[in-house]
């Protein structure tokens, strides 16, 4: 896919001339930094965005990763910065990489999932931080992690590489008779319940094995009686996803959501509706100074078919109208 990007200067000068952290739409959708592997919530009347932070300095190409995101909107036009709620410090048994998270709410507490690289067990764990607030402080409600990598095989990937980062992309989801579940994994796709303490696995982890090139970026939400587990497939990554009659599957594929993302291997999104319409939210490497490790999180309409299917994404600068 190609398209070109609007600069940043337009939203640059927006936020001099207001002198205060509301940012306006149009893709991406925050420009003065860089964000990365977005999920969505959507609570009363506001949706909120929390994403990674891509701090790469200009040609270098990894991850830096120190700190998470979020951004919350009434209209998903005029988005407000809220100060980082929560980082790497937060977890005092984590090393580094601070990849994408998921947030969800229970009971009015927000319980944040989030991966991060640890020296022992080698790999990656998943760690929940908790808070009253959707915009935190988030604290680590566990002081441990809640997945750690000898829970899981390391897999070898289409690349014959054996795979440490496969305990990543944690997703939530709670169905509507509150059992509460678990999602992730690179190349790998697990599930778990969870307790409804939401900081427990509550029975063994299980695989979902019928995906075909299945990557990494699981994300669950149902939609009438269908349930939708979109993820990102192939390197470099598309979006796909699969449905099924409960959350337990078995899940079908479907086809794709989205191509690649603009100026980045990556792909990772979050699906919510809000008042009355369907919101993608994804990243792609939009920016002057963008690319895969310096990532821009954009939000675009999302539609069905009569029949259920999703209708592949069509990724706009110009982004979404304000909600009324
Ligand atoms: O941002 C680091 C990793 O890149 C995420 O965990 C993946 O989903 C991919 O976007």
């Amino acid at each position: 896919m190609h398209k070109t990007f609007r600069t940043p200067a337009l939203a640059l000068l927006s936020l001099a001339l207001l002198g205060c952290a509301t940012l306006f739409a149009g893709n991406p959708i925050v420009t003065d930094v860089h964000t990365a592997d977005p999920a969505a919530l959507v609570h009363r009347d506001t949706v909120y965005i929390y994403a990674g932070h891509d701090e790469a300095p200009p040609n270098e190409n990894r991850y830096v990763m120190k700190e998470w995101l979020v951004f919350s909107s009434t209209d998903m036009v005029t988005w407000k910065s809220h100060p980082s709620p929560l980082s790497l410090a937060a977890f005092k048994w984590a090393k580094r990489d601070a990849w994408a998270g998921h947030v969800i709410e229970r009971a009015g507490k927000f319980y944040w999932y989030v991966p991060m690289s640890v020296e022992q067990p080698h790999g990656f764990a998943l760690g929940v931080a908790v808070s009253d607030s959707p915009t935190g402080p988030f604290v680590d409600a566990l002081g441990k992690p809640l997945v750690t990598s000898d829970m899981t095989p390391n897999p070898t990937n289409p690349e014959g590489m054996v795979v440490s980062w496969d305990d990543i992309d944690p997703a939530v989801f709670i169905d509507t008779d509150g059992q509460a579940y678990l999602f992730w994994g690179n190349t790998n796709l697990y599930w778990a319940r969870l307790k409804p303490s939401m900081t427990e696995l509550d029975g063994p982890i299980q695989r979902i094995t019928n995906l075909p090139r299945y990557t990494e970026a699981p994300w669950v939400h149902k939609r009438g009686d269908l349930y939708y587990l979109s993820y990102a497939t192939g390197f470099p990554e598309r979006t796909a996803y699969a449905t099924a009659d409960k959350v337990t599957g078995p899940w079908t594929h479907r086809g794709l959501v989205a191509d690649l993302a603009g100026n980045c291997n990556t792909n990772h999104q979050a699906i919510i509706e809000f008042k009355g319409r369907s919101y993608i939210v994804y990243h792609n490497g939009g920016t002057l100074t963008g690319g895969s490790f310096r990532r821009s999180v954009c939000v675009d309409y999302l539609d069905y078919n009569p029949d259920g299917t999703i209708r592949r994404l069509v990724p706009t600068e110009e982004g979404v109208a304000p909600v009324k």
